[in-house]
């Protein structure tokens, strides 16, 4: 039985080897979301857009341990994201060739078929989950413009953590707790259930993504069991607000 560090040190070599060979597509990230809302161009954002492979996990699979243990960051990563991904080259393949960003899946995704809903927000959200994490640090929280528009929507940091975090534990069964901004680029909370998401245009909730937490059991189960209160909780702490007020500062 191999022990976590092997196996963390065997997935950081394939993540550099998969790191030298990775391209971003030469698409504009927010394109779709642009004509979606039909705001100023300046919404078009800095962000790569999200292509069909997995991108390399930024982190060892135990870099978050005792908020999310390695065990299931290893499941969640290889395995269920993992196939996700693959289903959403099958459903490319077979329903939009031509297609070259999840981005642009998403925003018509109407036309599509279950599986491609299924599997395109599946990656799209994983993809940005990822990316949305970091090792643990205490006073973690944003700043700048981001941390601006939080306590002016809201009316503090706690409060806003206190209504995406009701958001994620009332979404029954499995999805997503969002932080987003609409098409007037207001910061809104809200939850999808499954992998939809705000960029899909059959969804409740319409804007880009700011931040995601996934509250499906598979991202938490084996650690916290029922609680997923208690996840939620922990999660705060490994937010990774650079990426997340990049994200913002985006559609700004
Ligand atoms: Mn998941």
């Amino acid at each position: 039985m191999e022990n976590n560090f092997d196996s963390g040190r065997r997935q950081f070599i394939r993540n550099a080897a998969l790191g030298t060979v990775s391209v971003s597509v030469g698409l504009t990230a927010m394109g779709s979301f642009l004509e979606s809302c039909s705001s100023s161009k300046k919404m078009a954002g800095n962000l790569p857009a999200t292509g069909f492979g997995q991108q390399p996990l930024p982190y060892r699979y135990d870099a978050l341990e005792d908020v999310i243990d390695a065990k299931t960051m290893e499941i969640h990563y290889s395995k269920h994201a993992a196939a996700y991904s693959k289903a959403l080259n099958e459903a490319v393949s077979a329903e939009a060739p031509n297609v070259k960003s999840t981005e642009e899946l998403l925003a018509n995704i109407s036309k599509y078929t279950i599986k491609m809903r299924n599997n395109a927000g599946g990656h799209y959200n994983h993809e940005m989950f990822w990316k949305a994490m970091r090792p643990k640090k205490n006073d973690n929280q944003p700043t700048g413009k981001l941390m601006a528009a939080i306590e002016k929507t809201f009316g503090s940091f706690a409060e806003f953590k206190k209504q995406l975090g009701d958001a994620g534990t009332q979404r029954f069964g499995s999805g997503w707790a969002w932080l987003y901004v609409d098409a007037s680029k207001n910061l809104k909370i809200g939850s999808t259930p499954n992998q939809d998401n705000p960029l899909m245009n059959i969804s409740d909730i319409k804007g880009f993504p700011v931040l995601g937490l996934d509250v499906w059991e598979h991202a938490y189960y084996l650690k916290y069991q029922n609680k997923r209160a208690d996840y939620i909780t922990n999660w705060w702490n490994v937010v990774n607000w650079d990426y997340i007020q990049q994200r913002y500062e985006s559609v700004l």
